[in-house]
């Protein structure tokens, strides 16, 4: 209840920000992307997951305006960089709910349109149960949000059910191989299997594929030999607010 009803004042106050994940190229220095994540400092509550808040969220309809925030704000941020001349491709969350709720091929052109956010800059990230959820309204959408030039990535793959059929009637460019699986690949076989599939499927479907949770130099190597084409984690970077971000753009240039 108290996490509700502080969200809500947090949302209202404007005490929600958006930080940005690097995504890697195999050579660990060029940056070819962001992942937007939400962070939350609360007074009394001190830092607030969005693993515990999104939940939260989601039950009580909440989500639907925190997503349009978090959608506009990125958006924001990918016309900043683009216009700044250190344009990135940056990677927004979709919740069960957004989808639910229908047209968001609409909001998003809508969105884009407004901030002047180039398409081919905005990826959308939904998780493998959300496309499985409603298989056909999720077809539908992720097609119209292709069709605007955006690009569609599955997160969290693996842990899901979809057929191979499915996946690859889906207008989807990108799988994120979930961190549970990245997490022991060194030391468990059966792990090291998983990825290995995943990594040979994707490839058979001309999909790229990112490697989430990427923590050790030795699981790098691994995910390297494999042909993993991008890689986020704590070994390359921690999600950060835009003004680090904006100054390792600048570094690399
Ligand atoms: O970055 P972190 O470990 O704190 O994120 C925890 C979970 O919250 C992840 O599953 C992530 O996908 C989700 N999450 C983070 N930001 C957003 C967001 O903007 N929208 C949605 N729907 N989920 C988010
Ligand atoms: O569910 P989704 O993949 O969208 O969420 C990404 C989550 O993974 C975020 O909570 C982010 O903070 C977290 N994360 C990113 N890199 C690492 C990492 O190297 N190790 C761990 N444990 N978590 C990570
Ligand atoms: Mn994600
Ligand atoms: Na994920």
């Amino acid at each position: 209840m108290r996490v509700q009803v502080r969200l809500k004042e947090a949302l209202d106050n404007g005490r929600l920000r958006l930080f940005y994940q690097p995504k890697m190229a195999a050579n660990g220095e060029t940056m070819l992307g962001a992942e937007a994540l939400l962070r939350w400092h609360d007074d009394e509550l001190g830092d607030v997951s969005p693993a515990r808040f999104i939940p939260v969220a989601e039950s009580t309809g909440l989500i639907l305006p925190i997503s349009a925030w978090v959608l506009e704000t990125a958006c924001q941020q990918i016309a900043a960089w683009h216009r700044a001349g250190t344009p990135l491709q940056v990677a927004v969350n979709f919740s069960a709910q957004q989808f639910r709720q229908g047209n968001v091929a609409d909001q998003v052109r809508a969105v884009l349109q407004r901030t002047g956010a180039p398409a081919h800059l905005l990826e959308i990230e939904i998780t493998e149960s959300i496309a499985m959820e409603q298989p056909e309204a999720a077809h539908a959408e992720l097609s119209a949000l292709v069709a605007l030039g955006c690009t569609v990535a599955l997160d969290d793959f693996g842990t899901g059910y979809s057929s191979l059929a499915y996946l690859k009637s889906l207008p989807v460019s990108v799988l994120k191989i979930d961190r549970t699986f990245v997490k022991d690949i060194a030391a468990d076989q059966g792990d090291a299997k998983i990825c290995r599939a995943i990594i040979a499927l994707a490839h058979s479907l001309d999909m790229t594929l990112v490697a989430e949770g990427v923590e050790t130099p030795s699981q790098l190597a691994f995910l390297r030999n494999l042909g993993c084409e991008v890689y986020q984690g704590w070994l390359f970077a921690k999600a950060m607010p835009v003004s680090e971000l904006t100054a390792r753009l600048l570094e690399s240039r």
